[in-house]
């Protein structure tokens, strides 16, 4: 085929110029960057034309200082929708094309939910021919590797531009200079293709590096100014050294706020210069961008576009107000109080001064329309954006745009009814619901082909690709047999290759006839993976005690990063592997149960994961996720769901059925209405808990004289200064969560029965494509049109 031949053709003269060999001599990550380079020069000339066809169209830009792309390879071509030719190149050129795909470190430029969010929504919009393009910044170290030693987590750096990066091009010349009160940092952009699904739009992911902002003549210098050159070459390249490694709590440093004016600051002057370049006036600025902030962690955009617009050009405040609350609107991902933004009004003097005083005209122009409207002076303290010597991102983030969001049903009521119910009164109109999804071309196409085609094979059609609520044609086989039986095949030969990989990487040896029971995501008290630990632990001692006890084998699998100055988690991490040891090594429970915490969660990982997974585990606190979306990809791939009515659960469950699907546990209610909660009472009451609550400081159990499990004992028991005892209800949703799982293991005694309910998840998952998801931000939100 001559597409083969041009591909392999230009592979050969990447790897004569860049590694100075033929490509039959490339090791497997040559071979993946010539690969990846010769597909570049196909892909970058249609970029260059999806570029031309929305100019001058109004654009949307998605501020992010997270995105948590992945591998790009397999993506691209199956976006592309050249994967097969390509396997077939390499597998001519005796290559293994899965070998080819594994040499790619992921972009791993994100923490969790937020920064994969973001990546999924990249995808929706270049599918669905909307410019939406992403600007971030080009962290040298993505989020740390992960290794457990003696079954501590252990962190190392995460670097993975050292072996090439190919599909991000450097524009040194659309560099642009941001500011600081301790000097100039150059900003240097490097654009990385967005490719939409069938290739017909390709936006842009824009990310900046820092770097200084002169090569210095080091022979100028005498010593002691060589050693503040290189300082200040140090200060600037640190800007976008490292991503901070924080899930949902707020940092407060000195770098992090540079990293988010860095990112911002040159987004923003970006925009401003092209825009200008082409209308010569800012005018009209919001007619032709949309701006969404991703979180607060972009929210000084707000100010420093009002910099930009009146001190740089000279526009009026209030025309300058109404540009920019036109032009941004905002997300809000969480309710957590340790996970909202507030700035020390020191920090921000010290290196904002300029930006600072605009937020201070920003606060007393809001002081003075809240009066306006009829607000007591007594109740302003409430919506005081600068307070207590500190400033609130999120505040500032509502008043300054046109839009506020949540992130799925449950939380967006709570935002308008609790938390945030005081602006919600003042701006009704702002307020808005959008519930997160998920790319199917990733997460069903991608890491499950076997399924997909099956799909595509039933429907007749493979337009669920770009429309996932085809799949509900897919309800009227869930009565056929023949169709179930396929569907647990092909389920079985995942958890084979889940467990093929689980033996090469992890050493460890799974049985692929039990229950894959995983909860993957983030290490957080709130998400608890402590319940199902405390769980298992006391399914083990139930095992010891009865033997014949009635249940169906299970693998409990695991995977968390933690944050590393988070300690509890790094003790509940610590907690797991040392059940995992005890019931692993027991004889007499092998074959019945297993627990298994992989190393290094990641994307590629989760790819391989949830296709395999029979039980999706979402057992968060309710009212504590604000969304969730792994709970989707589990529901795409066919998995019911053990889970509270938190988040996007409670949507899940309104689509496919509470009959499909395990609910357990207090709701936001139940919880709002406790009293006199006393757990120290409580767990004794409930059998088999006290003993495996206690077992954290019985002797069971070995911390290595860190003191974590006692430390996680006491937060149980007594509370800490900072909460009250048991405050994620670990202890009151134990014997609910039991009985969950207790319907779970009768539930699939019934294989057929089970297969019928993974069947009508999977049929109703088509609202959580983040396809709709797009399609609502952009035409109630950005009021961008399609190419
Ligand atoms: C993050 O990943 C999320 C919220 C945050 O405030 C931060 Cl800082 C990081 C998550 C939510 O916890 C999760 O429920 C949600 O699905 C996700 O954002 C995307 O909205």
């Amino acid at each position: 085929m001559k597409n083969k031949e041009v591909l392999l053709e230009r592979m050969e003269r990447y790897a004569l110029t860049t590694f100075g060999k033929r490509v039959d001599d490339l090791n497997n990550n040559e071979k993946y960057v010539v690969l990846a380079k010769a597909l570049m020069e196909e892909i970058v000339p249609q970029w260059l034309k999806s570029q031309e066809k929305f100019a001058g169209k109004k654009q949307a830009y998605y501020l992010s200082a997270e995105f948590l792309m992945g591998r790009a390879l397999t993506n691209n071509l199956i976006n592309m929708q050249r994967k097969k030719e390509v396997e077939e190149l390499l597998a001519e050129l005796g290559v293994d094309y899965n070998q080819i795909e594994d040499a790619e470190e992921d972009a791993a430029l994100g923490n969790g939910g937020l920064g994969r969010l973001a990546a999924c929504f990249l995808d929706s919009a270049a599918t669905l021919d909307y410019p939406l393009h992403g600007y971030g910044i080009r962290y040298q170290y993505g989020i740390f590797k992960q290794k457990f030693i003696d079954g501590f987590q252990v962190e190392e750096g995460d670097n993975w531009l050292e072996y090439g990066e190919p599909w991000s091009i450097r524009k040194g010349l659309e560099s642009v200079i941001v500011s600081f009160a301790d000097g100039d940092v150059k900003a240097v952009p490097y654009d990385t293709p967005v490719i939409g699904y069938g290739q017909k739009t390709i936006n842009t992911l824009r990310l900046w590096q820092a770097e200084a902002v002169k090569e210095f003549d080091f022979q100028a210098f005498n010593e002691q100014e060589y050693d503040l050159a290189v300082k200040a070459k140090n200060d600037a390249e640190n800007i976008s050294k490292v991503l901070y490694p924080n899930d949902s709590t707020d940092e407060g440093k000195l770098l992090r706020l540079k990293q988010q004016y860095f990112f911002v600051s040159a987004s923003l002057q970006d925009l401003v210069r092209k825009h200008k370049a082409k209308y010569n006036t800012l005018e009209n600025f919001h007619k032709l961008h949309a701006i969404q902030l991703n979180d607060t962690h972009p929210a000084v955009a707000i100010p420093e576009m009002m910099r930009i617009l009146t001190k740089v050009e000279g526009l009026e405040w209030s025309k300058a107000w109404e540009i920019v609350v036109n032009t941004f609107a905002y997300t809000n991902h969480t309710l957590l109080a340790e996970a909202l933004e507030q700035w020390s009004i020191k920090l921000y003097k010290k290196l904002l001064p300029e930006i600072y005083t605009i937020i201070e005209k920003i606060d007393g122009q809001l002081k003075k329309e809240l009066l306006a409207k009829g607000v007591e002076a007594k109740e302003l303290d409430k919506y005081a954006i600068i307070h207590n010597g500190n400033i609130k991102m999120a505040w500032l983030s509502i008043y300054g745009t046109k839009s506020t969001n949540g992130v799925a049903q449950l939380h967006t009521n709570l935002l308008i009814n609790q938390e945030l119910n005081h602006w919600y009164k003042i701006y009704p109109e702002r307020f808005n619901n959008k519930t997160n999804g998920i790319t199917q071309r990733r997460w069903l196409l991608q890491s499950n082909p076997e399924l997909s085609n099956f799909i595509t094979e039933l429907l007749g059609s493979d337009a669920w690709i770009t429309n996932l609520t085809e799949l509900k044609k897919l309800e009227k086989f869930a009565d056929d047999q023949s169709v179930l039986q396929r569907f647990m095949e092909i389920k079985k030969m995942k958890k084979e290759q889940l467990a093929a990989y689980i033996k090469r990487v992890e050493g460890i040896d799974i049985d692929t006839n039990s229950i894959f029971d995983i909860q993957i995501k983030r290490l957080h008290e709130y998400k608890r993976q402590l319940l199902k630990a405390f769980y298992i632990l006391d399914l083990y001692y139930r095992l010891k005690e009865n033997p014949d006890l009635d249940i169906i084998p299970r693998t409990f699998i695991f995977g968390a990063k933690a944050a590393p100055g988070y300690f509890r988690a790094k003790g509940i991490i610590k907690f797991i592997n040392e059940i995992a040891k005890l019931v692993n090594n027991d004889k007499e429970i092998s074959g019945k149960i297993k627990v298994v915490f992989v190393q290094n969660y990641r994307v590629s990982y989760a790819e391989k994961l949830f296709p395999a997974a029979d039980v999706s585990e979402q057992i968060s606190t309710a009212g504590k996720e604000a969304s969730g979306t792994g709970n989707m990809k589990f529901m795409l791939n066919g998995a019911p769901t053990i889970g509270t009515y938190d988040g996007a659960n409670v949507e899940i469950v309104e689509e496919a059925g509470e009959e499909n699907n395990f609910i357990f546990g207090l709701r936001v209610e139940d919880i709002a209405a406790l009293k006199d909660y006393n757990p120290k009472e409580e767990y004794k009451k409930i059998k088999g808990l006290q003993r495996v609550v206690d077992s954290l400081v019985d002797g069971t159990f070995d911390d290595g004289k860190t003191g974590m499990f006692k430390e996680l004992h006491d937060a149980l028991l007594i509370g800490a200064s900072w909460h009250k005892p048991d405050h994620y209800y670990v202890i009151k949703d134990f014997e609910s969560y039991r009985e969950a799982q207790q319907r779970v293991n009768d539930a699939y005694k019934d294989r057929l029965g089970w297969a019928r309910k993974c069947w009508i998840n999977l049929a109703n998952s088509g609202k959580f494509s983040s396809d709709r998801t797009i399609d609502q931000y952009a035409k109630e939100i950005w009021e961008i049109e399609k190419a």
